[in-house]
């Protein structure tokens, strides 16, 4: 397993709902590394594009009102598997059938308003850290507490 970076977008609920220090705690605690963050008012356009597989689709209108109508917080999370873990610890995109310990399925009961979007593949990661943050918007710095976190051969 390979040491990946992946994009989150802290949705709309979770800043209103001032839950974002709570979801975010538990990438950190898990071990994972924030190495961008900010937040932003994403426009129709962009979303258009960042949903464009679902366009068409009934709820789409709603989901581009519902994510560009309060700003959201951008950021990468670098670790272990980072990819496939961070979809892991957010559970199901229905929040009433994600699982408890889940960000979904502790934070959230909707499937429109599940609090975060994390990429589904590597590919994904890659193009949307790419759309989302310019290369100086991310850092590559040491955690301390590395070698507590990851054997030798690991990383
Ligand atoms: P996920 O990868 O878990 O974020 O899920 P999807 O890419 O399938 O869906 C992206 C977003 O579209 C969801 F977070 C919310 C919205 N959506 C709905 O509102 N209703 C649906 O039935 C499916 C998705």
């Amino acid at each position: 397993m390979a040491i990946e970076r992946t994009f989150i977008i802290l949705k709309p609920d979770a800043v209103n709902r001032g839950i974002c220090g709570e979801v975010i705690a538990r990438f950190e605690k898990k071990g994972l590394k924030i190495v961008a963050m900010k937040m932003a008012k994403l426009s129709e356009d962009v979303l258009k594009e960042h949903y464009a597989h679902h366009s068409g689709k009934p709820f789409f209108p709603d989901l581009i009102e519902f994510m560009s109508k309060s700003p959201v917080i951008l950021g990468v999370v670098e670790g272990r598997n980072a990819v496939g873990l961070v979809r892991q610890m957010c559970g199901v995109t229905d929040a009433n059938k994600a699982a408890p310990g889940t960000i979904r399925g502790d934070f959230a009961l909707s499937t429109s308003r599940n609090v975060i979007h994390a990429s589904d593949s590597t590919d994904t990661a890659k193009n949307e850290i790419e759309k989302f943050f310019r290369p100086d918007e991310i850092f590559d710095y040491e955690l301390n507490n590395k070698q507590y976190l990851y054997a030798a051969d690991e990383v």
